[in-house]
């Protein structure tokens, strides 16, 4: 695996995860993984930016580390492991808030809508989600980082963060933090709300018929996309600005079928609503239910679960201390006699 180039990327276990980070971001991982040195996070720090309940975050944890080996993480390729487990990235994100700018953080669109939402409780941890992202990613020196397009700006501010570090402490020529770039995919970088064409798909919209979650039932993909809004025209079509939802599915259904964009908008170009909906029913539970019978028997296998994330602590600490002893000892402090 030496010599490859490296890519970093997470899901938050925060809810169940939904198309929109299948194909946004973790299919993605699955394509490209031979190509690279992988580490895939459970971002489980990240994940009480917002409220969340302490009796289910080792679960729901478990739950996306089962799902990364259900959709086709390789372990000859991939390292899965649990951010927590991990000490350093609480470690380097205090280290770089430190020389972070406020009004950096302040500007995150992410951040904004969220501390909308949580009114006057928000918290710090929501502001300082991206400096803790930044050091996920620059701990291990990653290349790539595979997200979908909600998450580019703050690749741009890491991206900052790292020449502001490189500037301030490390010699000339000689950079300390490597400068990472976003791997956006082309299609399924923004999956939109199935109540939404112009919203996108989101694990804290409060109502679940917004969106198909990886787990779902045949029956629940049925009835939501049986209920999911559409427009009164006949005739599904792409990239109209005029029809988001049209736009939306039929971008679900060339993703999922595997069938080009000519192929799809041929085919659909003169169907209604009602012949294009169990089209894309069966479409997605096809496509969902290896990804479901993979889940159940990685979850039936708890000990083989806990010795990956095991094994990938171990490889990830290795290499995440190596990157914090340096940038410890650029800042002047002192190792441990
Ligand atoms: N709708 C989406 N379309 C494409 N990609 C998406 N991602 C998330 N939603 C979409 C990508 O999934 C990866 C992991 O996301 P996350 O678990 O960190 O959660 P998030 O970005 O906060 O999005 P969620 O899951 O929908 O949560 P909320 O409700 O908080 O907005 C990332 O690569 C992300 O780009």
């Amino acid at each position: 695996m030496s010599g490859r180039q490296r890519v970093f990327s997470g899901v938050q276990p925060t809810g169940n995860p939904h198309l929109g980070n299948y194909l946004g971001a973790i299919r993605n991982w699955v394509e490209i993984q031979s190509q690279f040195d992988n580490f895939f996070c459970v971002v489980d720090l990240h994940a009480i930016t917002v409220s969340h309940k302490p009796e289910t975050l080792a679960k729901d944890t478990y739950a996306i580390a089962a799902i990364y080996l259900a959709c086709g993480i390789d372990l000859s390729h991939s390292t899965i492991f649990v951010q927590s487990h991990v000490p350093a990235h609480s470690e380097l994100t205090w280290l770089l808030n430190c020389i972070t700018p406020l009004n950096w953080l302040e500007d995150m669109i992410q951040f904004k809508e969220k501390a909308l939402k949580q009114g006057e409780n928000v918290g710090v941890g929501l502001l300082d989600y991206p400096v803790l992202m930044a050091s996920d990613i620059l701990l291990y020196q990653a290349d790539k980082v595979p997200v979908g397009e909600d998450q580019k700006q703050h690749l741009e501010l890491t991206r900052d963060i790292v020449n502001r570090f490189n500037h301030q402490f490390a010699k000339p020529n000689q950079p300390i933090l490597k400068l990472p770039e976003p791997l956006i995919g082309k299609e399924g970088a923004r999956v939109m709300s199935l109540t939404d064409g112009t919203k996108k798909m989101s694990k804290s919209d409060p109502s679940e018929l917004s969106r198909i979650n990886l787990l779902d039932s045949p029956d629940e993909i049925a009835k939501k996309i049986k209920r999911c809004k559409t427009d009164p025209i006949r005739g599904l079509e792409f990239d109209n600005p005029e029809r988001p939802e049209s736009n939306n599915l039929l971008t679900l259904y060339m993703l999922l079928s595997g069938k080009t964009k000519e192929e799809v908008a041929n085919e659909c170009q003169d169907m209604g609503w009602g012949q294009f909906k169990p089209l894309l029913t069966q479409t997605v539970i096809e496509a969902l239910t290896p990804i479901q019978e993979k889940y159940q028997a990685v979850m039936n296998d708890k000990g083989y679960l806990e010795s990956v994330l095991r094994d990938g602590k171990q490889k990830a600490e290795a290499i995440a201390n190596q990157t914090l002893a340096q940038v410890k000892a650029a800042m002047g402090y002192s190792m441990p006699l």
